[in-house]
């Protein structure tokens, strides 16, 4: 089924200057951007983001990570995207991620992974709503 996922290219992709490789490895698996743009991520938005992990004690590094470079925010559309674009990405932790993956190429450790995508389509909702007005999705 065609449906939307959301994702960030986080500050440590961006001061890598490899969203250009992330996004290749998006597009050229087949999934089509319908709204993008470049933000820098405040606390007020990263902490209803991240709200899941409120409690954790590296929930504060997380906030001050997420905020320190600007990020490029995309909702991409395609065939099952939620699952393949996860897929793509690899597990959060990437020295664990499989090479192949964008975290496990890419990614430094378990908090540096380079991109954020949602984990349901419920999830991809929502974060689409939180992230972009409708006007600006194409
Ligand atoms: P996900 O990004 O694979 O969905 P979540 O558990 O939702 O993983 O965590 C959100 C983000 O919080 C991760 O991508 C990572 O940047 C950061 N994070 C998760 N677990 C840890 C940790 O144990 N230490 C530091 N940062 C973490
Ligand atoms: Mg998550």
């Amino acid at each position: 089924m065609i449906e939307r996922t959301f994702i960030i290219l986080k500050p440590d992709c961006m001061e890598k200057n490899m969203a250009g490789k992330v996004l290749d490895r998006l597009f050229t698996k087949g999934l089509k951007p319908v709204g993008m743009k470049l933000v820098r991520l405040d606390d007020r938005i990263l902490t209803e983001h991240y709200a899941h992990l409120k409690d954790k004690p590296f929930f504060p590094g997380i906030l001050k990570f997420m905020s320190r470079s600007p990020v490029i925010m995309a909702v991409l559309e395609g065939e099952d995207a939620v699952n393949v674009v996860r897929l793509l990405c690899g597990p959060t932790n990437s020295t664990q991620a499989p090479a192949g993956t964008i975290r496990g190429d890419f990614g430094k450790d378990v908090q540096e992974n380079i991109i954020h995508a949602s984990d349901s389509k419920e999830t991809a909702v929502t974060e689409i709503a939180r992230f972009f007005k409708k006007g600006e999705l194409c």
